[in-house]
């Protein structure tokens, strides 16, 4: 037990306090330097957020669905016990035959009416910043594949394929069923605009952590856009069913400062070039013109 006063003096002194101080010191310094963004174990609710749409979906269902889910819920139940109570048979043996009653009949339509314009209202406010794209800094393309997503860089002239890390060759802190071979990497508050496709079926690019969520879609480009505001590595999957290995396409994007992406597309251009030769591109696209 510790006591007040010298308290960390006296924990520190204590062996099992000691470890279990020095856990704790390893461990937080340990997440602050490799933050990652995954589903845990025995997990209720969403992940953390860190981008502003995140925020407002987080504050949309806290504070707007639940407490409104929450009333009709117990209204509800109380109306189901009441009934059950106080119209039982033993109690009420001649049943009202009442069929009509206008005062009630506006009032339950009325107020669910309500119910759906105080929804509706922060909800198309949320729908709405999804939807419009600020200026871009960076720009992801995301390709579904059965069953592997594809990324390019349009801009930079980058293109690799990231498929998902079987069980046997996980490395340390890869999480299973979510880690990938390859990462798409983008830079830390900066607006990132994600354009997504598919080369065969439907498929769904979404990161829990970011509030992004679109469907791929073949011969059709549907974007999207985040701004991540902490460093990290953040894990999605693909969310529309989309044949036998729909649960094995995850996404990894690793959020990192600038000067780290900057370092990455520099490697990155040479390592996943996707046209070895940049002066064929001017010269084809010269041709065509
Ligand atoms: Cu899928």
């Amino acid at each position: 037990m510790c006591r007040k006063g010298n308290y960390f003096r006296f924990c520190y002194k204590s062996p099992a306090m000691r470890t279990i101080l020095q856990t704790l010191i390893f461990y937080m310094s340990f997440t602050s330097l490799l933050y990652s963004s995954e589903p845990k174990n025995w997990q209720l609710g969403f992940q953390e957020s860190v981008t502003s749409i995140m925020n407002d979906v987080v504050f949309m269902h806290d504070y707007i669905l639940m407490p409104i889910i929450t009333a009709i819920s117990v209204f509800v139940l109380f109306l189901l016990f009441y009934v059950c109570i106080k119209f039982r048979e033993s109690k009420n043996p001649n049943p009202s035959k009442t069929t009509h009653n206008t005062f009630i009949e506006i009032v339950w339509t009325l107020i669910p009416c309500l119910i759906l314009i105080v929804i509706a209202i922060p909800s198309f406010k949320l729908l709405y910043k999804q939807d419009i794209i600020p200026k871009a800094d960076v720009t992801v393309k995301a390709i579904g594949y059965q069953w592997y997503w594809g990324y390019e860089y349009p801009d930079q002239n980058i293109y690799f394929e990231s498929l998902m890390v079987e069980d046997k060759d996980l490395k340390p802190g890869q999480p299973r069923l979510l880690a990938t071979d390859t990462e798409v990497v983008v830079p830390v508050n900066k607006i990132v605009k994600v354009l997504i496709t598919s080369n065969d079926v439907l498929h769904a690019w979404a990161i829990p952590a970011f509030g992004v969520k679109r469907d791929a879609v073949p011969g059709r480009i549907n974007e999207t856009w985040f701004k991540a505001d902490k460093e990290g590595v953040y894990y999605g999957q693909c969310s529309e069913l989309c044949g036998i290995k729909h649960a094995f396409m995850p996404i990894t994007v690793r959020v990192v400062s600038e000067e780290k992406y900057l370092e990455w597309i520099e490697l990155a251009k040479k390592k996943y070039a996707k046209y070895p030769d940049k002066s064929l591109i001017t010269y084809n696209m010269k041709e065509k013109n």
